[in-house]
């Protein structure tokens, strides 16, 4: 389990410090605290939702990542997500700013057609931050995603998420390598 402390904890700091040090990340999050809209309508599997999982968390550790892969029947914009007990949500993004890998918040990610978009470690991502209660491997979070119609129609689709002390099917052993390793390339 010290191993496991350690990486929960490396994790934790580049969370806090990848976020605090990006003015951009404070602004966007206030903005898309759209209050729900009135008229959103359960979508029936709208989307094909594939490998769900959010990574456990320990005590006191206070942000984590959902991953999953989305395939869409029609054109839609995932907007947003929400967990129950989950005070804040965001969709993040992992991008190299010169030969540094951080993760900022973004508002909206285009789901077209019957395209295959991954929500994975080191790419796109959901991040469920202010928890103040673990995260525990083994249990399962109704995870309601919010998507935008071409009409502007708000749609959610409830998916039930496993949570996973690693990815799925074993595939790597460094499943956050994104998160774990925020200065790697930096001392090369
Ligand atoms: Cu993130």
């Amino acid at each position: 389990m010290r191993r496991v402390a350690t990486e929960v904890l490396s994790f934790r700091a580049l969370v806090l410090g990848v976020c605090l040090a990006l003015p951009g990340v404070a602004a966007v999050a206030a903005d898309k605290a759209v209050p729900p809209a009135p008229n959103a309508e359960a979508s029936a599997g709208v989307v094909n939702v594939q490998d769900a999982w959010i990574r456990a968390t320990v005590k006191g550790q206070t942000a984590t990542g959902g991953f999953m892969t989305l395939r869409s029947s029609q054109p839609l914009t995932l907007i947003g997500f929400s967990v129950p007990g989950v005070p804040a949500a965001e969709l993040h993004e992992m991008k190299m700013e010169g030969d540094v890998m951080r993760m900022r918040a973004i508002k909206s990610l285009p789901l077209p057609t019957g395209q295959v978009v991954t929500l994975r470690p080191g790419g796109h991502h959901l991040m469920l931050m202010g928890l103040k209660t673990p995260l525990s491997a083994g249990s399962t979070v109704q995870l309601e995603l919010k998507l935008r119609a071409e009409d502007g129609r708000v749609l959610t689709q409830t998916v039930a998420v496993p949570v996973q002390g690693g990815a799925p099917g074993g595939s790597g052993g460094m499943p956050m390598q994104g998160h774990e390793h925020p200065g790697h390339g930096h001392h090369h």
